[in-house]
């Protein structure tokens, strides 16, 4: 089963379900054989980029860094599953200039979500300590999102279920010949 390595990419807020599909589609992935490798705040920022926060620039360089990380796997022959809310349209088109410029297939995911959604579900209880002040430059809050202009793969996680973004993401990979 023929495939080669590529960095899906996924975007939105916090709490929009980016890790969740993450995970979802790395379970299918490795049942079929293929070596992926997920990459997200969890273990990132707990680690390589422990030195940053959420300021603009320190953003800017928690994705210039993962998307150097990420290169590094598929250049190896993973596919990768990068999970960061990644906010600022030039960053993600960095690391999308990083993996075409050496010919790799960057996979931009929209993980799109109304913020009353992601608000609503609020599963570590940030939106509600940034609400109150608790936390500043919280993305949605008072920090901005800036939504992609043409990703390759929109979710609506609000509107899908879990299967059908699973399966809209493996869509993709067959017809652009990743798996
Ligand atoms: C956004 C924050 C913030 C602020 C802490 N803004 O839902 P989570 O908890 O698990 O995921 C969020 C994570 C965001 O890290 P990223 O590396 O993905 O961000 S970025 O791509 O913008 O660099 C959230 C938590 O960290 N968190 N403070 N102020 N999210």
């Amino acid at each position: 089963l023929g495939h080669s390595g590529a960095t899906l990419w996924f975007t939105g807020l916090s709490g929009s379900g980016k890790s969740t599909v993450a995970v979802a589609l790395e379970g299918v992935l490795h049942d079929a054989g293929v070596l992926c490798y997920r990459l997200d705040g969890d273990n990132v920022r707990l680690g390589i980029n422990k030195n940053l926060g959420f300021s603009a620039d320190d953003r800017a360089e928690n994705i210039r860094r993962v998307g150097e990380v990420s290169k590094l796997f598929v250049d190896a022959g993973l596919v990768v599953l990068s999970s960061f809310i990644s906010p600022y349209r030039a960053d993600r088109d960095l690391v999308r200039e990083l993996h075409e410029s050496a010919g790799l297939p960057f996979i931009e995911v929209h993980v799109d979500c109304s913020l009353d959604a992601a608000e609503a579900r609020d599963p570590k209880g940030l939106y509600k300590k940034a609400r109150a002040g608790e936390i500043k430059n919280f993305t949605g809050i008072d920090d901005p999102y800036e939504a992609p202009d043409r990703p390759e793969v929109h979710l609506r996680t609000d509107e899908q279920t879990l299967e059908q973004e699973v399966q809209l993401i493996l869509d993709h990979l067959r017809t652009h010949g990743v798996l």
